[in-house]
């Protein structure tokens, strides 16, 4: 790795999420002198900055970990179904001492630019805080999620309330009590933020542009008996995530919705709802080609909406009937539609009057103003690439990033992309991560990133990046695979459509997590086919 100054590192990884520090236990395995920067105060990245009330896990705690330590899996115990954000973040606090991780972490610096320089073939890194290092690679560990939108609604500046984006949510919290709370988005976000905020306001006010379907989570402590379960099974159930497209030891759906009668399909559902979690939608694997598979779904939520929602009027703004079940990211929650029979909590549909204005006083919707002392803001992110254009990040022959994905973000398996050399994108764009349970897809794509610097260090290649070709090939094939599905019949933060002038296109791999990794374990299998290596005197 030759002699280095203070400034000099082997690799840069932005982010100490889940997968930068991951990462950094990797690379630094491989004997990489390696530097995080991280813009929070803290380690744990999405779960560092989601405090809001209410922020939990869709996925089950036993699997929404690292499974890379049998020390670790054994040591750790969770103690709900579905864990809090708060357990999240001390399990992440946690694996950063005790891999002995904080020493090459450096908090509250965000990094502002990464510049390529084709003739040392290194790139040159600056922050937030005046640092300007060299590194060879660089790994962004950013999240797809990291990049709050707060829309840009007329009269913000003039409210003379307080307001809060639920990505940003203030460390010592929030004190609701007895206030007039508006809460603006229904997502994954909204759903579980909602009913905690409904129990402390007030008075609450729920702006609806887009109805979700939601499912209940159904969550409960874990027993100790249930512990000792999964901590003597923990390699049968890596094994299942891993062979799944959805990277979770559940089981698929292995029929399609014809091969049984409605009354079975019924039941069916009926018997999952009642379990709860994500397994609700797990029942036929054409929900997302079959229009009649989805709609039946659609329509068995539809109806229990109506049995949950005691107003018919409130019940009819609450059931999604614009695009099809699972085309937005479905939701889990926990008491969500009985929230909306509380005295204290008003729905407003803003789909068809939309918000105008926020006022000093409130928010103005139409005729009507809606006073608040409070304005939560559950919009959610600029997903997949926001967190991207927020570095000022120019490959090859100075070519910009932001530049590159003005039509749309590309990049070869989501992990490099062509003319940004030893750049490396854990759950890059056109990457089934996302789609998927994350940690899992996290883990597959440090590990395959780690692997790759390794063959890269032990072969002298200077440089590494994917052609164009394999990348446009890459590009269609996911874009092949979600054609023809119903994935593109919504609006959705997958399509880029939450963001005003974003462009429209499917930014993940529908083609699931099972199929992902077979193909990317062929690419190295084949010596990294598809990338171009640039080794002193020599060019492959
Ligand atoms: O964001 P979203 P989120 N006026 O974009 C509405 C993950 N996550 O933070 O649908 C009025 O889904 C918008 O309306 P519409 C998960 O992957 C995971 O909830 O665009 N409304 C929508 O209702 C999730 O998918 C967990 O019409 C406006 C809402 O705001 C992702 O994060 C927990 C508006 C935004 O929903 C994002 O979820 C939480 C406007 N101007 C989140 N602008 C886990 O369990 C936006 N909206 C792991």
């Amino acid at each position: 790795m030759g002699d280095h100054t203070v400034d000099d590192y082997d690799a840069i990884v932005v982010g100490a999420g889940f997968s930068g520090l991951y990462m950094l236990h990797r690379l630094r395995q491989l004997g990489l002198r390696c530097r995080v920067y991280e813009a929070g105060s803290g380690v744990g990245g999405a779960w560092y900055w989601n405090r809001y009330p209410g922020a939990r896990c869709d996925s089950e705690s036993y699997f929404y970990c690292y499974s890379f330590s049998e020390e670790l899996l054994q040591e750790w115990t969770w103690s709900q179904r579905f864990p809090e954000q708060q357990e999240i973040l001390r399990y992440l606090d946690h694996v950063a001492d005790r891999f002995d991780l904080r020493p090459d972490i450096q908090l509250d610096t965000k990094v502002t630019a990464a510049i390529y320089d084709g003739g040392s073939r290194r790139w040159t890194v600056e922050t937030s805080r005046g640092d300007r290092v060299t590194a060879r690679y660089v790994v962004t560990a950013i999240g797809g999620l990291s990049a709050a939108n707060v829309p840009d609604i007329p009269g913000l500046d003039d409210f003379e309330g307080r307001w809060y984006h639920t990505g940003q949510w203030p460390h010592e919290g929030v004190d609701l009590e007895g206030l007039r709370v508006g809460v603006i988005g229904t997502g994954s976000t909204g759903t579980q933020l909602i009913p905690v905020v409904a129990e402390q306001a007030g008075h609450l006010v729920v702006f609806q542009r887009t109805p979700n379907f939601s499912m209940p989570a159904r969550n409960r402590p874990l027993d100790e008996a249930t512990v000792a379960e999964i901590k003597a099974t923990y390699d049968e159930i890596w094994r299942r995530a891993k062979s799944s497209p959805g990277a979770m030891p559940l089981p698929g759906p292995s029929i399609a919705f014809d091969e049984v009668d409605e009354d079975e399909a019924r039941r069916r559902y009926e018997a999952a709802w009642e379990n709860g979690g994500v397994l609700v939608l797990q029942q036929f694997n054409d929900l997302m080609t079959n229009p009649a598979s989805n709609e039946f779904a659609a329509e068995f939520f539809r109806d229990k909406i109506a049995t949950i929602v005691r107003d018919p009027e409130t019940a009819r703004k609450l059931m999604p009937t614009t695009y099809p079940i699972a085309a937005k990211r479905p939701v889990l929650d926990t008491n969500y539609y009985e929230t909306f029979n509380r005295s204290n909590v008003e729905l407003v549909d803003v789909r068809a009057t939309p918000i105008s204005a926020i006022t000093p006083r409130g928010i103005r919707v139409g005729d009507a103003e809606y006073e608040l002392d409070v304005i939560i803001f559950a919009t959610g992110f600029d997903a997949v690439t926001g967190a991207f254009a927020a570095i000022d990040i120019r490959g090859r022959d100075g070519v910009e990033l932001v530049d590159k994905w003005r039509d749309g973000p590309t990049a070869y398996l989501g992990l490099a992309v062509a003319g940004f050399p030893n750049l490396f994108t854990i759950n890059g764009p056109c990457n089934p991560a996302l789609l998927t349970n994350v940690p899992v897809s996290i883990e597959h794509d440090v590990e395959w990133i780690s692997d790759c610097i390794a063959y890269v260090e032990a072969e002298h290649v200077e440089a590494i990046e994917p052609t164009e070709e394999a990348e446009h090939a890459w590009v269609r094939h996911v874009g092949d695979a979600v054609a023809g599905t119903l994935y593109l019949d919504a609006d959705s933060w997958w399509m880029g459509a939450n963001i005003e002038g974003k462009p429209r296109r499917f930014m993940l791999y529908v083609g699931g997590h099972d199929d992902f990794r077979r193909r990317c374990a062929e690419v190295a299998e084949q010596g990294y086919a598809g990338f171009a290596m640039t080794v002193p005197n020599r060019t492959a």
